[in-house]
């Protein structure tokens, strides 16, 4: 372990520190951002060259952040002293990029004077190619003060603001949030109030700027920013905030021209925008909330009461969630209970197993789940997409849940009700150690006309699963276990399979799931039945 000094690398000129990202004793990431620093132009923020602990800040809010200037002591594992100069996460300043700097260099506008008082706005130097527009902070017609943000750029590296070179009214916009743009790209056309000449401390129209200009683009229709704002109040409220602010706020959906800014001059900070949520989730939770009138979760700050570490879910457990949680809010669900006395099934079982055959319950499981759908094909159904009619299947693709590492898949036996007993349990291996092995297709996961999900081999006596819509019910399996049950003279000691039934209410009445249950309890309690 190593202290590092951290020092201002350059920011094109001095600025103003106006916000200190981080505290003694904050372990940070590499390009986690340390300060934001404003100048007359443009606000940037200072990025972390590594990842480290920071043993002491160096500087204050309101000092002057020179070039070489100390920022923090980081303490890093890596051994080295070295100063870092890590470029800044640029918001709108002009300068050069370094050679190999990975950061676009800080970005102005680009302002080329026409003859006609119409300005075209091209970018500037932003040292990347091809940058994606996220935001359009400006409509045609709206009144801009100079400074005021007119686009905003996103690279792997750094989120750049591009503010306007004049006060001015914007005629036209020539992007849209997706555009790629690089150096010299038309922005937007912009009635100026006074002569066009660039500010002195703006960078030269580059050529390539000034011919853009001098055949200015066709006006294009303004692209809806992402979250429907409302230009009218963005036009009576600039907002003043760095990437890191906006990119938090758009993180957490907030629309920052709802936010009152405390920093200096009403410039948006970190704090604001999360004191912002906090007050709206904490309004949402007792307020009778519009929308679906699901109240959010608070968020909560588990580092509070303990050592923690969040670890992101991959991609497949959040699909998985989504359409866990799509079900959940959508299907009325019921579960129904029973239990099967499988007593004879398990004898049968072990003596296959005896001359090689290897088999769990899950076939004969399968096997009576598709007997059973034949015989009430309400459940070999789904509502269609209006919810105003039941669509009946004439095929039987039985869906079954497979634990994996990487989270829960539903494979899915085609025809099921048209296998053997030894043919179905080949498929289900075949498939369960597809999709172990992360080899599943999406056709495999597809059609499922029902599903079972077995805990057995686990444990539990019960559990309510949750219907794989738009399937209509999801049968549950949990672990048999030896219960005494009275045969009319005596208790005897039977193999009792315990099943839960969850269906969907809109699509399936109780006493029917009941039936179900029933005769699949029956079906497995005397297996020459599945024959029948
Ligand atoms: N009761 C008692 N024992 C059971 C049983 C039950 N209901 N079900 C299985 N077993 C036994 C099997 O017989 C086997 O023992 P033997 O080797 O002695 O025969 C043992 O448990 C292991 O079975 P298995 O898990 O290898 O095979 P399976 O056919 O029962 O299940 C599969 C296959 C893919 C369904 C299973 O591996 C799996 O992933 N289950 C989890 C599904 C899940 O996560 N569901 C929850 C979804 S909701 O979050």
């Amino acid at each position: 372990m190593s202290d590092e000094i951290i020092k201002v690398p350059d920011l094109g000129g001095d600025g103003e520190i106006i916000e200190i990202c981080v505290s003694v004793g904050d372990q940070i990431e590499a390009e986690d951002s340390i300060m934001v620093v404003e100048s007359d132009k443009a606000s940037m923020e200072v990025p972390a060259p590594h990842a480290g602990t920071v043993t002491e800040i160096l500087v204050k809010l309101g000092d002057t952040a020179s070039e070489g200037s100390p920022m923090i002591k980081l303490s890093t594992s890596g051994g080295e002293s070295t100063t870092a100069e890590p470029e800044p996460e640029k918001s709108a300043e002009p300068s050069a990029p370094e050679p190999g700097d990975e950061s676009p260099a800080p970005v102005t506008a680009t302002p080329a004077p026409t003859t006609s008082g119409v300005t075209t706005v091209s970018v500037p130097d932003i040292g990347s190619e091809d940058v994606p527009v996220i935001e359009i902070c400006v409509a045609v017609g709206d009144s801009i003060d100079e400074e005021d943000s007119l686009i905003v750029l996103e690279s792997d590296k750094a989120t750049m603001e591009v503010p306007s070179p004049h006060k001015g009214t914007i005629k036209s916009i020539t992007v849209s949030v997706g555009d790629k743009l690089s150096m010299g790209d038309p922005i937007l056309e912009m009635e100026t109030e006074t002569a066009q000449a660039a500010p002195a401390a703006e960078q030269a129209v580059t050529e390539s700027a000034a011919e853009s200009a001098a055949t200015a683009p066709a006006p294009t229709p303004v692209e809806t920013p992402p979250a429907q704002e409302d230009h009218k109040t963005r036009n009576n409220k600039r907002v003043h905030a760095g990437p890191a602010v906006r990119r938090i706020a758009r993180e957490f959906g907030v629309d920052l021209t709802l936010l009152k800014g405390s920093g200096p001059r009403g410039r948006i900070l970190k704090d604001d925008v999360q004191t912002f949520v906090k007050d709206r989730l904490s309004g949402t939770a007792t307020a009778t909330t519009g929308g679906a009138g699901i109240p959010a979760v608070p968020a909560v700050d588990f580092a509070k009461f303990g050592p923690i570490n969040e670890v992101p879910m991959n991609r497949m457990r959040q699909l998985g969630a989504t359409n866990l949680h799509r079900s959940w809010l959508n299907v009325p669900h019921v579960t129904q209970f029973e239990e099967a006395d499988i007593t004879e099934m398990e004898a049968f079982r072990k003596a296959q197993k005896e001359q090689g055959v290897k088999m769990t319950p899950m076939p004969f499981i399968i096997k009576a789940c598709t007997t059973a759908l034949s015989r009430m094909p309400q459940f070999n159904a789904s509502l269609n997409a209006t919810a105003d009619a039941l669509v009946y299947k004439e095929y039987c693709h039985i869906g079954f849940a497979v634990d994996t590492p990487n989270g829960l898949l539903v494979p899915v036996i085609r025809d099921a009700d048209k296998m053997g007993l030894q043919e179905l349990g080949a498929e289900m291996a075949k498939l369960a150690g597809k999709a172990q092995e992360k080899k599943l297709s999406p056709a495999e996961m597809q059609g499922a006309c029902f599903t079972i999900s077995s805990l057995g081999s686990v444990g539990g006596t019960a559990f309510t699963p949750i219907v794989n819509t738009p399937e209509v019910a999801i049968l549950g399996v949990s672990k048999a276990s030896i219960k005494p049950v009275w045969d009319g003279n005596a208790f005897q000691p039977r193999l009792m399979l315990p099943l839960s039934l969850s269906y969907d209410h809109r699509a399936v009445n109780g006493a029917d799931a009941a039936r179900f249950t029933t005769l699949l309890s029956g079906l497995l309690g005397d297996i020459r039945t599945l024959l029948l």
